[in-house]
């Protein structure tokens, strides 16, 4: 979501800022600024828009100074305007804030008592405001930002700069990640090492709760209780975050969805061999908690939500225990009963997601045996609070609409669903091999529908004038077909939604007309009959089909109905490959309709709020 970039150096940074913002954009977009310190006086420059925007009107002057803030916003709280765009100044000081003030009305009115006023609508402007009011009293920025967090609830990462001390940055972390980049003779902070991968490869993560004073050549930290504590830098490698460029292709999405071929066996190294699962990929206390597993619970957002509901049709087949998969945002608030033994498992991309952490904090206190993370990024809060973690190293995701990171979370689940079932002995040797060797087929079944593009690319100009789309799957298709809307809602726009196959009849029905496409994953399996009369039910009634099918189905293009052949795959994988040729779908109606694919509208990548 919003990103946050900063730094204390010698030479100007106002460049170094705007290279950390334009990696950052892709998190959050509406609007961007920047803040340095020149010769001792504060200069701000905002635009709303991309980054390119604002680098456009930096370049126009000349913006010197060795201390600066800057930020890319996505609004929670104002529109996304030129007076809400951060960094927000109050005085001397200067702030850029990712997160939410929970209590900003509240601080707002005891501050407009004090004779303050207010030029945005955010939440963000009273953090200022209060670290500009404690400075009255307080001797320094460290100690008035210290006291302005005593009065503050939500989730905030935030950095302050003052004109009165042009050589200190002031972290503070409670909620949203935030990370210092540690230099020679200069530090930085950001809200994502990605930003600072130019200017160094060190870092240090902060605690909850923690604040720090930074200048060139120290780093103070303080924990919640306000005790000074070290916290070790760790050396984190450019290559493992995976390459922040497009390469030949012309939008990240479509380069991630390509380079799922090759992520997928990079996920599986050194998680199986010879033709056995290996349960202790999942961590050194995995074989002695899936022993003592009698229940799973799967909590996440969005797209991983998807990988949870497919997740659990895979316990529950092949682990034969039950499992459950719930919605971050709704777990967390819901009154829920913990079953005796129950494994918590979270799914985030990032590691970071708001919701799927309060909801990781909260199963802590409620008695389940234990957590793990599938998580695609190593340092993230989600994964250094899980008991257990699985990274999916699907290498950097740019494009908003996720792609790779779902087929990796997907490969993930399987391997734990197989490693479950093998160590609750619910599958022979021979069932296992079988699995694994389906899983190692995988990349090349993925060539294989990547091959279709071009035949999917053409289909994808039937949609191009469309308003709604239906996507329709059974069994554990579902979950399939409910990722395929997602995909197409999030990057073109098009209404999309989906069903059970089953549930035709209980509704959906009465919106079958000529206007709307209807997109169905057949794979061959134990209920493609029963698939075949709700396809029946759909043309009865004029409705237009794009059927997804295993080759080997019998399907074939009629009136009123296309066929895309897929190839034939074993049961086990073919949630992982039917999901790709419906991302193709979704990236070329997108570029037919001329929507902005890496960074739809209103939508952001690691959604670090609320
Ligand atoms: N609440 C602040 C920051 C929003 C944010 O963190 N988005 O990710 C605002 O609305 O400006």
């Amino acid at each position: 979501m919003c990103g946050i970039v900063g730094a204390v150096a010698q030479r100007d940074v106002s460049q170094i800022l705007l290279e950390g913002l334009s990696r950052l954009e892709y998190r959050g977009y509406d609007s961007a600024g920047i803040a340095v310190i020149d010769h001792g006086n504060l200069k701000r420059i905002r635009t709303a828009g991309k980054v390119r925007e604002l680098a456009e009107e930096v370049n126009k002057t000349v913006l010197p100074g060795g201390t600066g803030i800057a930020h890319t916003r996505w609004a929670t709280h104002g529109a996304p305007s030129v007076a809400n765009a951060h960094p927000h100044v109050s005085g001397n000081i200067a702030v850029v804030h990712n997160g939410i003030i929970e209590n900003y009305l509240e601080i707002k009115e005891r501050l407009l008592g004090e004779g303050f006023s207010f030029e945005s609508d955010t939440d963000t402007e009273v953090l200022v405001k209060l670290a500009d009011y404690y400075r009255r009293t307080e001797k320094d920025l460290l100690s008035a930002v210290k006291a302005a967090v005593r009065d503050l609830r939500g989730a905030y990462g935030a950095v302050f700069i003052s004109s009165d001390e042009p050589d200190h940055l002031v972290l503070i972390r409670s909620g949203s990640p935030v990370v210092i980049g540690v230099g020679l003779g200069e530090n930085f902070v950001a809200s994502d090492p990605l930003a600072l991968m130019p200017v160094t490869h060190n870092f240090i993560y902060l605690e909850e709760g923690d604040i720090a004073d930074i200048s060139r050549f120290s780093i103070s930290v303080w924990d919640a209780a306000g005790n000074a504590v070290k916290r070790e830098s760790v050396s984190s490698d450019a290559s493992s975050g995976g390459d922040a460029t497009k390469g030949n292709y012309h939008h990240f999405m479509e380069k991630e969805i390509y380079e799922q071929s090759i992520v997928i066996p990079q996920s599986l190294e050194g998680r199986i061999r010879n033709g056995r699962f290996l349960p202790e990929s999942f961590g050194a206390r995995a074989v002695e908690l899936f022993k003592e597993t009698e229940h799973v619970k799967i909590v996440a957002c969005g797209t991983s939500f998807h990988a949870g509901l497919i997740a659990k049709s895979w316990i529950e087949e092949f682990a034969g225990i039950t499992a459950d998969a719930e919605i971050a945002s709704e777990f967390r608030y819901r009154k829920s009963v913990t079953e005796p033994r129950t494994l918590f498992i979270t799914i985030s991309q990032s590691g970071e997601t708001a919701d799927t952490l309060a909801a990781l904090r909260l199963s802590k206190q409620q008695g389940y045996l234990g957590s793990l993370a599938i998580c695609n990024v190593p340092e993230s809060s989600i994964v250094r609070e899980s008991d257990m973690v699985f990274f999916t190293r699907a290498g950097r995701e740019i494009g908003v609409a996720s792609t790779k990171a779902f087929t990796t979370q997907l490969l993930a689940l399987l391997l734990f669903a197989g490693s479950l079932a093998k160590i609750k002995a619910r599958i022979d040797a021979e069932t296992e091999s079988a699995m694994v060797q389906a899983l190692e087929k995988i990349p090349a079944f993925i060539s294989d529908v990547l091959r279709q593009d071009d035949i999917i690319r053409k289909l994808s100009l039937d949609f191009v004038n469309k308003r709604n789309a239906l996507f329709l799957g059974r069994g554990v298709m579902c979950p399939v077909a409910m990722e395929g809307a997602l995909k197409l809602k999030e990057i073109s726009y098009i209404h999309a939604e989906a069903y059970a196959a089953g549930e035709l009849k209980h509704g959906p029905l009465a919106l079958i007309d000529s206007e709307m496409p209807v997109i169905v994953v057949a794979p061959r399996n134990d209920l493609l009959e029963k698939l075949r009369s709700n396809i029946q039910e759909v043309r009865a009634r004029g409705g237009v089909l794009y059927v997804f099918a295993s080759e080997n189905s019998g399907f074939r293009d009629e009136e009123n109905m296309k066929i895309i052949h897929l190839p034939a795959v074993p049961d086990v994988i073919s949630p992982v490959i039917y999901t790709i040729p419906l991302q193709l779908l979704a990236y070329h109606v997108a570029i037919i309709k001329g929507t902005d694919v890496d960074q739809p509208r209103n939508l952001a990548k690691s959604v670090t709020v609320e």
